[in-house]
């Protein structure tokens, strides 16, 4: 089932996710209706509280070379923990929170990630490029923080007024 996309300004988005300490249908079901949130709306990375789920879990699914996604690359993280990191890397980010905005962000160039999958087995991935940008910009959903609250205090103020201006305009074509 698609579900909802929690959208900034929404406060949910700063909430801090709870570790998963049950891996039971429940939770492959979150999962798996994550997914289909996700695919369903051109994301390549999805975190639970996205969907309204203060759980520390997040999907990924990086297109490949002809930019198409699929189900056999995709990457589910249960309680990721960032063990590593080095380089510095600037990448154009967007997310599906704050839609129709996207911006420069600094990251670490490759990290290395302690996860569990849905099954509860831990697991250890090695990322650099999309993907590691991808993992940070996840985690950072489960600890409550957003892309666009890594930008300079000038830019921001730039971004909230444009937002605001956005959703009025998209309030107005619903009439
Ligand atoms: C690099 C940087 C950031 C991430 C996090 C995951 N971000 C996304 O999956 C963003 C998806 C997105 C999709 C949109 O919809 C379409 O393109 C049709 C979109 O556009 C609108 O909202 C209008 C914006 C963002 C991973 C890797
Ligand atoms: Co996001």
């Amino acid at each position: 089932m698609k579900l909802k996309i929690v959208e900034y300004p929404d406060k949910k988005l700063k909430e801090k996710s709870k570790s998963i300490e049950v891996f039971n249908k429940e939770l492959h079901q979150l999962l798996d209706d994550m997914y289909e949130t996700m695919i369903g709306s051109n994301g390549i990375g999805l975190a639970a509280i996205q969907v309204g789920h203060t759980k520390r879990a997040l999907l990924i699914n990086i297109p490949d070379e002809n930019d198409e996604q699929s189900v056999d690359t995709l990457i589910e993280m249960i309680n990721p923990v960032i063990t590593h990191t080095s380089g510095v890397t600037t990448y154009q980010e967007g997310c599906l929170s704050v839609p129709s905005f996207y911006e420069d962000i600094n990251r670490y160039e490759s990290i290395t990630v302690n996860y569990q999958d849905r099954d509860g087995n831990t697991k250890i991935i090695e990322a650099d490029n999309l993907l590691s940008i991808a993992i940070q910009h996840e985690i950072d959903h489960l600890d409550g923080i957003l892309f666009i609250d890594k930008l300079s205090y000038s830019r921001r103020k730039k971004f909230e007024k444009e937002y605001k201006r956005m959703q009025k305009e998209k309030k107005l074509h619903k009439l």
